[in-house]
């Protein structure tokens, strides 16, 4: 044996007796793809056969994990072992308790939460859009608009909808990955979080947008539906990618109606519209629902009041 092979396997040993932490990336079939970041002994064994930052391995789980009924979702941080470097295969032994879980779809540790919609095919639906941000309201604090297919609407109609989503209590980020407006300020906020996730309808265009942003990825997109206009599902899983230092995107498939179901009288805190006028006066009753009480402060002069009365009766139907 040379030296330099065995100076190579004595590295692999040493390897193999720490643990490697890393972040489980997407969940396939029986397995678990976790990427571990390059640290520098890794770099010294293995930069000639992977140039790139990152090494995916395939993981099962220990049993042990199965049997305390841990569940491993995307997005969690976990250690591996008995690494096979010649087939970058591991087992994680644990799991890194989670700062936050996201239920539907299934992300561990997400930071920041992105409604994608698109300005035209499919159609904007104010509904829609408001079904989706009640759903983000719930889990974070973190909660963006990404306005996409800026391309295929006129100008006034899209900083008509930038201005009105602001107006609600969104920062907006109108993008086309067409023309390729908008994205750079869209990824200097991405690359700032650690992990965002991409929530919207079918088609609305958040797998393109990855692709856009990452170069060389080539996620399966799809065509709309030729009379609807809808999107056909194309994406079927949760699938984090790393776009560079620490930071993840989250794609997700894409769902039409989001269902909810929240207290009545919990949905005001779920509108910033709502949360703003409660900033420094309050209802005259404490669970007030906004509708018609006496001593209710709330303006009704705002554009989504619609939208929060029929959401407040849909949760009242639903309840009773
Ligand atoms: N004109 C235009 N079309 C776009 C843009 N972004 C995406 N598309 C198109 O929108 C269609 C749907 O894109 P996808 O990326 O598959 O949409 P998705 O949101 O991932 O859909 P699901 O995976 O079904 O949830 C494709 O035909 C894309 O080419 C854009 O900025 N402008
Ligand atoms: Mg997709
Ligand atoms: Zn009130």
């Amino acid at each position: 044996m040379t030296a330099i092979g065995l100076d190579f396997l004595l590295k692999l040993m040493e390897l193999n007796k720490e643990l490697l932490q890393g972040t489980v990336i997407a969940l396939k079939a029986n397995y678990i793809i976790v990427e571990i970041k390059y640290n520098k002994s890794l770099l010294s064994i293995n930069n000639t056969k992977n140039p790139s930052k990152f090494i995916q391995l395939i993981c099962t789980k220990r049993n042990r994990l199965a049997y305390k009924g841990y569940s491993i979702s995307v997005g969690d941080i976990v250690s591996v072992e008995e690494i096979d470097w010649v087939n970058y295969r591991g087992v994680i032994n644990s799991v890194e308790p989670r700062v936050s879980l996201l239920k539907r779809p299934s992300i561990a540790n997400f930071t920041d939460l992105f409604i994608v919609i698109s300005l035209h095919e499919p159609l904007f639906e104010i509904n829609q859009l408001s079904r989706f941000l009640i759903k983000a309201e719930e889990v974070s604090t973190h909660v963006y608009v990404i306005l996409t297919k800026l391309d295929l609407v006129n100008k006034s109609i899209a900083d008509d909808y930038t201005f009105r989503l602001t107006k609600w209590g969104y920062k907006t980020f109108p993008i086309s990955i067409k023309i390729g407006d908008g994205i750079d300020q869209l990824l200097d906020k991405l690359r700032l979080m650690k992990l965002s996730v991409l929530c919207g309808p079918s088609g609305v265009g958040k797998s393109s947008l990855i692709n856009y942003l990452i170069p060389g990825k080539s996620i399966p997109v799809g065509d709309l539906s030729k009379k609807l206009k809808r999107g056909k599902h194309t994406t079927r899983h949760v699938e984090l990618f790393s776009l560079g230092q620490e930071s993840f995107i989250a794609d997700t498939p894409g769902f039409n109606k989001p269902d909810f179901d929240i207290n009545p009288h919990s949905l005001g805190k779920l509108f910033p519209e709502i949360r703003s006028q409660l900033k420094n006066k309050k209802c005259k009753f404490r669970d007030c629902l906004h509708l018609d009480e006496p001593g209710c402060i709330i303006s009704r002069n705002w554009e989504r009041y619609d939208t929060y009365q029929n959401f407040v009766k849909e949760m009242i139907n639903l309840h009773q």
